[in-house]
């Protein structure tokens, strides 16, 4: 598998610990490394307690595994409509099943990583934490759902649990007393910065790479790292840490009626916590909820109910949270209950189009500003409108890694592979690219790229052309969906050239897709899936069985949003 050595379960033994120490079986299903990285934290406190732990991927993990009865921390996150993440596909698969194996004698606990902008949030967790109950294994904890600020929820999770299971099992608790400061993390070249601690990254450059008369707005966004002992490889992301729109914090004062300075404590004032600490645009359901209740509002209560799940989808869909306290206004509401009724700003991550191999000192983004009109008011992206508009070359902006273990190039330099990336999904492919030429790597590369024109919006295209030319890009599609009557897309490509995806795939081929995860990466499965029918001569069952196995052996691998 890309992601390395890929062992079916990790056992390990502290070596003070006696052989009858109980048992805890970490289970994750992770997509980029964050339910992963939950997952080792629990790992390293389970063994810090003197458990003994066993540490699973959800895609080595199947009906033999489940046999005998287990303790099982889960540690799951929710993509996309509420699907599971790409390894965990068969998993989830299993336990749905009419094959799903009982699972009476065990215990278990679930831990679910979401976003509680979507509708489907934590699903996963939902499901598995309903499903190993229906089997018959005894929840021992009741289920977190964390927002995307996970990491202190999921801390107090962890420790629940395992004193929880110390308990149970009376055995591992007795070494719980004063080890519960175990760090957080294990080994690895990790610099100092990180999510709680960014690195002030110096912006280099920032150039727009559509051509006039483009309805797009992409920026290659080049940061310095210089210093900052900051390392990644291809197909990892920047977190930026962003700031709110200055104009649209003041509006939502002005709507609030409240004094830009009121003192929230710790020396934070209002507008300043609104610019930097708190999300104010996305409308989450938590804080309609919480409206609805500061508002008694009989409208809000009406659409939070279960039967309007579809209709609040609908309504939320263009809305921010200014809106409903315009629509909807709360009397004499004080700041610090409005900011309680908020979630904190998360990050934002974009995939890294360079490869620091080729240059150390910096880092390369390609960013979709988003901007749009609704409810007659015109919006941006909180971090794109903020690169956009608020940074220029020579500010600094807070920025961390965030390693993505899910997307990486084949160890074997000689692997062919396949990427398709349109729009600001092309961006881990620049660096894909990059770090394959860097390494003079044999293998075959075959990119699809697609975007509305040719003539505005081919990004990079002096540099694929020029990689064409030397060679290291075996073959380019391009798809301008706007250059003629008919919309072509990258997987109208791919189904034009499937005869050879299938034969690059039987010779070993790693299969990438990056960009749009609405309706583009669904397409493109749906593609692949139909090129495995029509020349592997396989029927639909088989050719979705093998589909998910590349997925789990990480030779399809998929970086979407
Ligand atoms: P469109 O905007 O003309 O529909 C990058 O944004 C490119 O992806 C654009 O050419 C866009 O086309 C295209 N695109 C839109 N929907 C898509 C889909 N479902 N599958 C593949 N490409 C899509």
């Amino acid at each position: 598998g890309a992601s390395g050595a890929h062992t079916p379960v990790e056992a390990s033994t502290q070596a003070n610990t006696a052989s009858s120490a109980p048992e805890v079986v970490v289970l994750f299903g992770s997509q980029t490394g964050n339910a992963e990285g939950v997952a080792e934290m629990a790992r390293d406190r389970a063994k810090a307690r003197g458990f003994e732990v066993r540490f699973a991927d959800m895609a080595d993990f199947g009906k033999k595994e489940l046999k005998e009865p287990l303790n099982l921390m889960v540690v799951v996150s929710t993509h996309g409509e509420g699907e599971p993440p790409d390894p965990a596909i068969g998993f989830h698969e299993l336990l749905n099943g009419r094959k799903a194996p009982k699972l009476e004698g065990s215990r278990f606990t679930v831990l679910g990583l979401g976003d509680s902008s979507y509708d489907q949030f934590c699903q996963m967790g939902k499901d598995f934490d309903a499903r190993f109950a229906e089997l018959g294994a005894e929840r021992f904890l009741d289920r977190v759902d964390c927002d995307v600020d996970y990491e202190d929820a999921a801390e107090a999770w962890i420790e629940d649990a395992l004193s929880k299971l110390g308990e149970l099992t009376g055995g591992a608790s007795a070494a719980a007393a004063g080890t519960s400061q175990a760090p957080a993390s294990t080994g690895g070249e990790k610099s100092q910065w990180s999510k709680r601690n960014p690195f002030h990254a110096e912006v280099l450059d920032a150039v727009l790479l559509n051509d006039d008369g483009s309805s797009k707005e992409t920026r290659h966004i080049e940061l310095s790292l210089e210093d900052s002992g900051l390392v990644y490889e291809p197909g990892d992301a920047v977190g930026i840490v962003p700031q709110n729109d200055p104009d649209y914090v003041d509006e939502l004062i002005a709507a609030l009626s409240l004094d830009a300075e009121s003192e929230l404590g710790e020396g934070r004032q209002l507008r300043e916590a609104l610019l930097r600490d708190f999300e104010v645009t996305t409308l989450t359901r938590p804080f309609v909820e919480k409206w609805a209740e500061l508002s008694d509002n009989a409208e809000l209560r009406r659409l939070l109910g279960e039967d309007a799940r579809q209709e609040f989808r609908e309504w939320s869909y263009g809305r921010h949270i200014i809106d409903v306290i315009e629509q909807f206004p709360v009397e004499q509401l004080d700041a610090a209950t409005f900011i309680q009724a908020l979630r904190k700003l998360p990050p934002r991550l974009y995939s890294i189009a360079s490869s620091h191999n080729v240059d150390p000192d910096e880092v390369h983004l390609t960013v979709g500003v988003v901007r749009y009109e609704s409810l007659g008011r015109s919006r941006n992206g909180v971090t794109t409108g903020y690169l956009a508009d608020h940074v220029e070359p020579g500010d600094r902006i807070p920025i961390y890694i965030d390693h993505n273990k899910n997307f990486k190039l084949p160890h074997d330099d000689n692997t062919p592979i396949i990427m398709v990336g349109p729009g600001t999904g092309v961006a881990p492919f620049r660096a894909f690219m990059q770090e394959r030429e860097e390494r003079g790597a044999q293998g075959k590369n075959w990119l699809f790229f697609g975007d509305q024109h040719f003539r505005t919006d081919f990004l990079y295209q002096s540099e694929w052309l020029d990689w064409r030319e030397k060679g290291l890009l075996s073959r380019l599609e391009v798809a301008f969906s706007r250059d003629q009557a008919e919309k072509i897309y990258v997987q109208d490509r791919m189904r034009e050239h499937g005869e050879e995806i299938h034969a690059w795939l039987e010779e070993g081929a790693h299969f990438y897709v990056c960009g749009d995860g609405e309706r583009m990466a669904a397409d493109v499965h749906q593609a692949l899936l139909d090129i495995m029918q029509q020349y592997g001569g396989l029927d639909e069952e088989s050719a979705a069985n093998h589909v998910r196995e590349l997925q789990q052996s990480r030779r399809y691998q998929r970086d979407v949003y």
